[in-house]
């Protein structure tokens, strides 16, 4: 009975798909390793694993150690069940993972090697995995797609892999995979951050595009000026320095670059609580007063600050959506335009310019909003890297003009814009209308933006993902590799956990 209704819903099955895409799917769903790697074969074979799993490497340094570490508590649910395992005697047993890295650089930073190569035996030669990188980051690449060929088993209670003997090579199609928090709309308390960080580590991301301050809250200390964070909602909604660099450590220690913003001119009322001086005037708040010199003073004073904090070779400055029409309507700043022979525009063009310049003189490359490239893209620094959030393609413009560019279009990789699918994420292609190979890299990545507005910490979490999920397969998977019909991807994407 069992076996004639399982027929009759595989031939319905068939009927309402096509063939190809069922075999398709099913390839796509057997291999549960999210993102998908680079290169994957697979076996057909189980291995257990050790009760005392072990790891050994030539790479002498606690940050390996407490990621093996980190990764075992993840693979043996340590968190729901009691590490008491059952002494099953089961053969043939995986005992270890064997790590090699082989660079000695050991700084994370954009541009480094990611790449591993991991390979699980077979059951006829069980004993150790191995895992091979350049750089401990790519390692910790390699532990993410280790923990996901393991599977507990809730039964006999034991670890298992499934298909092996494995052999995977892998390295990412982008070197910019971020996500966007905003701690400006609402205050994310440090431990939120850092299980936001955690998550990113399981699906590959590399970078935590952090909007720190904003018009609505000033949260970070800056010694320079202490008043600052006069702007914070409140003293407990604050980071002081210590906490903005524990963010990076604890960032760096799971291959997370931290990219810092300031976003000037126009997103930066909340910098007059402390300092109303840096407003236009008491009624005409934003942008920031572009006629004073006190105001490339503070700009110089964060950027100098957040040099001994955020060491990721960018610096995000913002620049988007500025509405000039205090700087017009207040007397001061008028005259002063008047003076210096600037409209509105040339003043913007001005300001952002000159902060580019500050950033530039404390060692930073610098990151934009797509509105400074679309006013006046060819005054830029030849070190900008220009942020597309608006829906009109401006990669392919940017990328022409020699520029390098990160995609973050609105309509497709908005996390706070909720009606937007996983689906819809996932097939978002950053090299859309770019054919020329030259070009094509000056596409450094992409990013999810979670905007602040309307989430705070009991919710991004689960705003978060799935969807970030799927566009990280899409910045990490190769072009070639990468699912035409999201629908392919659904039960592998459902078996991450994320969905
Ligand atoms: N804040 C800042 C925002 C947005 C931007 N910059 C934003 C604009 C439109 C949408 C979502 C977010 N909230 N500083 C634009 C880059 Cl739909």
């Amino acid at each position: 009975m069992a076996s004639e209704a399982l027929l009759v819903a595989m031939v319905v099955a068939l009927a309402l798909s096509n063939a190809l895409l069922v075999t398709s799917e099913s390839e796509y769903n057997k291999v549960k390793i999210w993102p998908m790697p680079a290169s994957v074969s697979y076996g057909h074979s189980h291995l257990y694993l050790s009760n005392d799993f072990e790891h050994s490497t030539n790479y002498d340094s606690g940050l390996l150690k407490d990621a093996f570490n980190r990764m075992l508590a993840v693979i043996r649910l340590d968190h729901i069940i009691e590490a008491n395992f059952s002494a099953l005697h089961l053969s043939p047993l995986l005992r270890g993972l064997h790590i090699v890295i082989s660079s000695s650089n050991h700084q994370l930073q954009y541009g480094i090697d990611e790449s591993y190569k991991l390979t699980v035996p077979s059951p006829e030669n069980p004993g150790y995995a191995h895992l091979e990188a350049q750089t401990v980051y790519g390692a910790l690449h390699g532990l993410q797609t280790f923990s996901q060929l393991c599977h507990f088993n809730f039964t006999s209670r034991v670890l298992e892999v499934h298909m092996s003997p494995w052999t995977i090579i892998d390295q990412p199609r982008f070197s910019y995979r971020g996500l966007l928090i905003d701690t400006s709309r609402h205050y994310l308390p440090l431990p939120i951050v850092k299980k936001v960080i955690d998550s990113m580590s399981y699906a590959k991301l590399n970078v935590l595009h952090w909007h720190i301050v904003d018009s609505q809250s000033f949260p970070l200390e800056i010694p320079s000026y202490p008043k600052l964070w006069d702007g914070a909602y409140s003293p407990s909604e604050r980071y002081t320095v210590a906490d903005a660099a524990e963010v990076v450590s604890y960032a760096q220690q799971r291959g997370i670059n931290v990219l810092a913003e300031i976003d000037v001119p126009g997103h930066a009322r909340s910098w007059g609580t402390g300092y109303p001086s840096l407003w236009p005037s008491k009624d005409c708040q934003q942008p920031l007063d572009v006629s004073k010199e006190f105001t490339f003073k503070v700009i110089d004073g964060i950027l100098s600050d957040f040099s001994k904090i955020f060491n990721f070779k960018f610096v995000h400055l913002g620049g988007d959506e500025v509405n000039t029409s205090c700087w017009t309507i207040t007397p001061h700043i008028s005259k002063w335009l008047r003076e210096h022979g600037m409209n509105e525009s040339q003043a913007y063009q001005y300001f952002i310019l000159r902060a580019q310049n500050v950033a530039l003189s404390h060692g930073y490359e610098i990151v934009n909003w797509e509105e400074t490239f679309n006013d006046f893209g060819n005054k830029l620094s030849r070190k900008t890297v220009v942020h597309n959030w608006l829906g009109g393609g401006v990669a392919r413009q940017v990328v022409a003009s020699g520029l390098r560019c990160i995609v973050s279009n609105q309509d497709k990789w908005y996390l706070d814009h909720l009606d937007t699918t996983w689906q819809e994420f996932y097939a978002n292609e950053p090299l859309t209308n770019i054919t020329n190979l030259k070009q094509q890299k000056l596409v450094i990545g992409g990013e999810v933006c979670m905007w602040g507005e309307t989430i705070d910490g009991s919710d991004i979490e689960q705003t978060i993902w799935p969807r970030a999920a799927a566009a990280a397969e899409r910045l990490w998977t190769p072009y070639d590799k990468l699912a035409k019909n999201p629908r392919e991807v659904t039960g592998r994407l459902a078996h991450s956990g994320v969905y």
